[in-house]
C-alpha cells in the first residue's frame, strides 16, 4: 500500500512539473504580484492569465526589517506563514483576497496547500530627498558635504545652510534644458553653485547665520525691500550665531521581490512541488518618512 501511494504521489509529481495536470495548469510564469496588508499579516498573491487560478503566501513578518536592504527566509509552518494554490470556477478579482469576509462567488473548485517550502522576500531600499537633484546628480553616495551625518542623496539641505537645496538650484531654467547642473546658480560667482555654497553671497557671513529672526529660515530675513533675502545680499553681513540645523525628511522605499523556494503543495495525494517560483515585484512595497533634525557641531 505504502509503494502504491508513493508511485502515485510521483506520478502526480512528474506530471505536474511538466504541465500535464488534467484541471489546472499552475502557470505562474508571466504574473503581476499583488498584496493586502492584513492584521494577520501581508497575503501576497499571484494569478494565471485567466485569472482562474490564484497561489496565495501568507506571511507576518515585521514590516521595519523590510525596510532595509536584505534577505529573509520565512519556513512554511501552515500557520502564520502558509502558501496556498486555489482553482476558481471563473476569474477573481482583487476583493477576493482584500475582503475581510470574502464574497461566496467566485468558489473554489481545487486547492492545494503547502506542507513544506519557504518564502523569501528580497528587499532593495531607495532613498529620496525630492531635492531636484536625481541620484547621479547627488554625486558619490558617501558624499556629506555639510559633514551632517546625512549623505547628500538624501539630504535635502545639501551644503547645510538651512535654504533647502530645491531652492538654490537654478530655478529660473534660462537654458531651458530642465538641468540644474548645467547653468547653477552662484551668486558670489565663486564657481561655488548656491546649492553647496555655505556663504551664497560671499560677504564673509554664513547663510546659515544670516537669519535676523532666527526661526532657522534665513529665506525670509530682508534688510532691503528692494534687494531681497540678506542672505544674497553682499552689503549686509550680520551674523546671528545660528546654531541649529532645520528639520530634515526624506523618503526611505522599499522594492520587494517575493520567491517561493522548495515548495511542496499536497492535496489528498497529489503534490505539485516547484524549486523556484518568483511570484514576482512589488516596485514600491513600502514608504516611510524619515523626520531628523542633525545636530550641528
Ligand atoms: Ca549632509
Ligand atoms: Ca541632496
Ligand atoms: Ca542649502
Ligand atoms: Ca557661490
Amino acid at each position: 500500500m505504502k509503494i502504491w501511494f508513493a508511485l502515485l504521489s510521483l506520478f502526480f509529481c512528474l506530471s505536474c512539473d511538466d504541465g500535464g495536470i488534467a484541471i489546472e495548469s499552475f502557470d505562474f510564469d508571466q504574473t503581476s504580484l499583488n498584496y493586502c496588508d492584513a492584521p494577520q499579516g501581508y497575503l501576497f498573491y499571484a494569478l494565471n492569465d485567466a485569472e482562474t487560478e490564484a497561489i496565495m503566501a501568507q506571511v507576518l513578518i515585521d514590516p521595519a526589517t523590510l525596510l532595509v536592504d536584505g534577505t529573509v527566509n520565512l519556513v512554511l509552518n501552515g500557520n502564520t506563514q502558509s502558501v496556498v494554490y486555489r482553482v476558481f470556477d471563473q476569474s477573481v478579482t482583487q476583493e477576493y483576497f482584500c475582503s475581510a469576509i470574502p464574497p461566496n462567488t467566485p468558489q473554489v473548485i481545487e486547492e492545494f496547500t503547502a506542507n513544506s517550502g519557504d518564502v523569501e522576500l528580497i528587499s532593495v531600499v531607495s532613498y529620496d530627498d525630492f531635492d531636484g537633484l536625481s541620484l547621479s546628480q547627488e554625486g558619490d553616495l558617501n558624499l556629506d558635504t555639510d559633514v551632517d551625518g546625512l549623505p547628500n542623496f538624501y539630504d535635502f539641505d545639501d551644503d547645510g545652510d538651512n535654504v533647502p537645496t530645491l531652492f538654490e538650484l537654478d530655478l529660473v531654467n534660462a537654458d531651458g534644458d530642465n538641468d540644474p547642473l548645467t547653468n547653477p546658480l552662484d551668486t558670489d560667482s565663486d564657481g561655488l553653485p548656491d546649492y553647496l555654497d555655505p556663504d551664497d553671497d560671499g560677504d564673509g557671513v554664513l547663510t546659515i547665520n544670516e537669519d535676523n529672526n532666527y526661526d532657522l529660515d534665513p529665506t525670509n530675513d530682508v534688510s532691503d525691500l528692494d534687494f531681497g533675502a540678506d542672505y544674497l545680499n553682499p552689503e549686509v553681513a550680520v551674523d546671528y550665531s545660528i546654531e541649529l540645523y532645520r528639520e530634515h525628511v526624506y523618503e526611505i522605499t522599499s522594492a520587494l521581490t517575493v520567491i517561493l523556494r522548495d515548495l511542496v503543495l499536497v492535496r489528498d495525494a497529489e503534490e505539485i512541488i516547484k524549486d523556484v517560483l518568483v511570484l514576482g515585484v512589488l516596485p514600491r512595497f513600502l514608504t516611510e518618512d524619515v523626520v531628523v533634525t542633525p545636530l550641528r557641531d
